[in-house]
């Protein structure tokens, strides 16, 4: 290969890499970004099991004719949500999260987000230790 080449295939591979860079960040900003929709129709919340990253915001949407709640003891509670409206919310800790609508118990779904592991990193950031959550709500 001669000097030139080199040098083409060098600012290629920083083009590329600058490119993909790119790509990566804004679709993890989109992920972020996206609202997870969970109906609530026929006497259920669709889907009922979700799994969302952590950031990432829920919104339920009545779809039937009666009121409904999304509520998780000591974590959050939606009041009231008439036929027709929606409540938006974003988790604020990691794990499991079940849930259940007040007026109907029988109804239940449940949130995990980010999944079942916890990665705790050490001082330099470094990814030191894994665990599997155990906590339920
Ligand atoms: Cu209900």
């Amino acid at each position: 290969m001669s000097f030139h080449s080199v040098q083409k295939f060098g600012m290629l591979g920083i083009l590329v890499a600058t490119l993909s860079l790119g790509w990566v960040t804004q679709s993890a900003d989109a992920s972020a970004e996206k609202t997870v929709i969970v109906k609530i129709e026929a006497m259920q919340f669709r889907p009922k099991e979700i799994s969302i990253s952590f950031g990432q915001e829920i919104e339920w949407i009545n779809n039937d004719l009666v009121p409904h709640t999304a509520t998780s003891a000591g974590n959050f509670d939606s009041k009231t949500i008439e036929p027709g409206k929606s409540w938006k919310f974003k988790p604020k800790k990691r794990g499991l999260f079940k849930y259940v609508c007040s007026f109907h118990p029988a109804m239940s779904g449940s949130i995990e987000v980010d999944g079942r592991v916890n990665i705790k990193t050490d001082t330099n950031n470094r990814i030191s230790e894994t665990e599997t959550l155990t906590q339920k709500y």
